[in-house]
C-alpha cells in the first residue's frame, strides 16, 4: 500500500494520524535517535521532513538515518524544490494555494518537474494554506503572499473547495512552524465539513490538548514539529490524544 492509499483508509476507519515533523537543520544524529526511538515506541503515524529555509546538506543523510531506524514512513515536506531526496517514501507536492504567488502556485513545480519525476518517490499533490498564527511566517516572508486571516473561515473554506476540485489529494492548513495562535477549531471544522479529501493541521500545536481538539473539530492528520524539538517528553502524551479521538463526524 503507498503512502496515501494508507492515509485515505486510516480517515476512512476513523483512525486520526500523528506526525512528527523533523526540520534537517535543527537536528543531530544523536538527536534524530533519540526522537525516532521515541516515536518508534508511541506508534507515530509518518514523519515529515523539511523546513521553509533548508540551510545544511544532510537531508539525505538524516533520511537514511530515519530509514535505517525506524519504519514510519517519511514524507518530504519540502520548502523549496532543492529539497528532494530519494531516500523518503513520498512527496508533498505542494502548491500554496492561499497565496497569490505564481512561483509557489506553479513556477517552482515548473523547473523541477524534471527532477522530481526522475527520483521515483511516490507524490502526493497538496493544496498547502498557510493561516495567521499570530507572528509573520518564514514561508510568508519569503513567498510574499499573505495568509488567511485567522478569524476568516470562509476564506479558508472556499480555498480549500477549489484546492480540492482541482484535484489536490490533501489539504495543509498550517499556521506556521512556532506560531503563536494555532488554528481555530471552528475554521478547521468548517473545512473539514466541506471536503473529502484528507485535512492536515499544523503549526503552533503545543499541548494534547491542542491536538485533541483539532482532531474533534475533523483534522485527519495532526503535524507538531517546534513543542516536541523544546520538550521531547510531549511526543507521547500528543500521540496518545491524537489516536485517542474516534471519528464522531
Ligand atoms: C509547520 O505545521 C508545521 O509547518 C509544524 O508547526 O513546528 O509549530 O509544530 P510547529
Amino acid at each position: 500500500m503507498n503512502v496515501y492509499q494508507s492515509l485515505v483508509e486510516r480517515k476512512q476507519s476513523g483512525h486520526k494520524s500523528f506526525v512528527v515533523l523533523i526540520d534537517p537543520d535543527k537536528v543531530t544524529s544523536a538527536s534524530v535517535s533519540a526522537l525516532v526511538s521515541q516515536a518508534n515506541n508511541a506508534a507515530v503515524d509518518y514523519f515529515f521532513v523539511g523546513g521553509s529555509l533548508v540551510i545544511s546538506d544532510h537531508l539525505d543523510d538524516c533520511i537514511q538515518q530515519i530509514k535505517k531506524e525506524s519504519t514510519i514512513p517519511v514524507l518530504l515536506f519540502p520548502g523549496s524544490p532543492s529539497q528532494v531526496s530519494r531516500y523518503a517514501d513520498a512527496l508533498l507536492y505542494l502548491s500554496l494555494i492561499s497565496g497569490r504567488n505564481p512561483e509557489l502556485l506553479i513556477g517552482q513545480h515548473v523547473i523541477s518537474a524534471p527532477f522530481v519525476k526522475k527520483s521515483g518517490l511516490e507524490i502526493i499533490s497538496t493544496g498547502y494554506m498557510v493561516v495567521d498564527g499570530g507572528a509573520p511566517t518564514t514561508v510568508s516572508y519569503i513567498s510574499g503572499a499573505a495568509p488567511i486571516p485567522a478569524d476568516k473561515a470562509d476564506i479558508a473554506l472556499c480555498t480549500a473547495m477549489a484546492g480540492e476540485m482541482l484535484g489536490h489529494k490533501l489539504i495543509y492548513m498550517d499556521a506556521g512552524s512556532g506560531a503563536k495562535k494555532p488554528i481555530t477549531e471552528e475554521m478547521i471544522a468548517l473545512v473539514a465539513k466541506n471536503i473529502d479529501v484528507p485535512l492536515v493541521i499544523g503549526g503552533g500545536i503545543r499541548d494534547a490538548e491542542k491536538a485533541y481538539l483539532n482532531c474533534k473539530a475533523g483534522a485527519d492528520v495532526i503535524v507538531v514539529g517546534n513543542a516536541i524539538e523544546k520538550e521531547p517528553s510531549l511526543l507521547e502524551e500528543i500521540a496518545a490524544a491524537v489516536h485517542g479521538v474516534s471519528v464522531l463526524k
